[in-house]
């Protein structure tokens, strides 16, 4: 698809909803955001419905994005007073600081809550966030436990779900949402490669490309997995390059369509090594 994205399938309207109606509930909202895309895995739709509710910034993915980057993006959330930790749900980074962080933002609240008598009880949080950028899977590993379906896919989680993580932790797990439209088709771009959009909903071959003119420019080194070490090649050239050492090759020339495959899978599967696709401009 060229030029603007625009689209939004029902069960995202109905989902956006659906956070619309619970945000009164909550006690603090935790929006999480894909450590590799930190500005393309933002909703701004979200920034409306939560107006003044007390947020988190939770970067996720942690340990699939390149350790300099998620350094940058430190500093920016820090030095914009954006609340935020950096885990990683399946290596369990920072996870146990959630709630701690958490209290201290509410302790005005709770505090009060306590003055007047009121028993303690568990922070209310909801989790929310665009499509595959791990809110199931903070909530398993929260839990201990499988608690929420996960798959490396979009659109797993259909609908919320609240469960207990433990005294003093109750979260509502939501189904990611997207906005309407992408203005920009780099961020559809970043949103099929790291798997928030399916594939088929931007144009393979030009997300391809823009991919490695991105790593051309920013990690050339990883372009030595496919023994490509002169950068001033062409696209084309190293499509056929890979489709070449890989046997994808259809008649005279590579199997584009497979070698696409196969560049995503490398890139999804960190055998292009951390790569981050977006950093703060400082
Ligand atoms: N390495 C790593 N992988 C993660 C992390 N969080 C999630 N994943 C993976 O990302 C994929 C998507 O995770 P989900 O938890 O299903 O994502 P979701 O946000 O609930 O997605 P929807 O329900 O579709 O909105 C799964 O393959 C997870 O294993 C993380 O912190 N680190
Ligand atoms: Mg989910």
């Amino acid at each position: 698809m060229a030029g603007n994205i625009q689209w939004f399938p029902g069960h995202m309207a109905k989902a956006q909803r659906e956070i619309e109606e619970k945000i009164k509930l909550v006690d603090i909202v935790l929006e999480l955001i894909d450590a590799r895309i930190p500005l393309s895995s933002i909703n701004p739709v979200f920034e409306n419905i939560l107006q003044n509710k007390k947020k988190i910034y939770i970067i996720t993915k942690t340990k699939m994005a390149d350790p300099a980057i998620n350094e940058k993006w430190l500093k920016y959330y820090n030095e914009n007073n954006m609340p935020c930790l950096f885990v990683d749900s399946i290596k369990c980074l920072n996870l146990n600081k959630i709630s701690v962080l958490a209290k201290e933002i509410l302790k005005e609240k709770l505090e009060k809550e306590r003055l007047k008598g009121m028993k303690p009880r568990p922070i209310k949080t909801m989790v929310i966030g665009i499509p595959n950028v791990g809110k199931s899977t903070l909530i398993n590993s929260l839990v201990g436990k499988k608690v929420a379906n996960t798959a490396n896919k979009p659109g797993v989680t259909k609908a919320q779900q609240w469960i207990r993580i433990n005294k003093d932790l109750d979260l509502l797990d939501t189904p990611g949402v997207l906005p309407p439209k992408f203005e920009d088709k780099i961020i559809g771009f970043n949103l099929a490669l790291t798997g928030a959009i399916r594939d088929d909903i931007v144009l393979k071959e030009d997300m391809i490309f823009y991919f490695l003119d991105f790593l051309k420019d920013k990690y050339p080194l990883s372009l030595e997995k496919y023994e490509i070490k002169d950068i001033n090649i062409s696209n084309l050239e190293i499509l056929e390059n890979i489709g070449k050492s890989n046997n994808l090759y259809y008649k005279d020339h590579a199997d584009y369509d497979r070698v696409y495959e196969l560049i995503l899978n490398d890139f999804r599967n960190l055998r292009l090594g951390l790569i981050s696709l977006e950093e703060p401009k400082l």
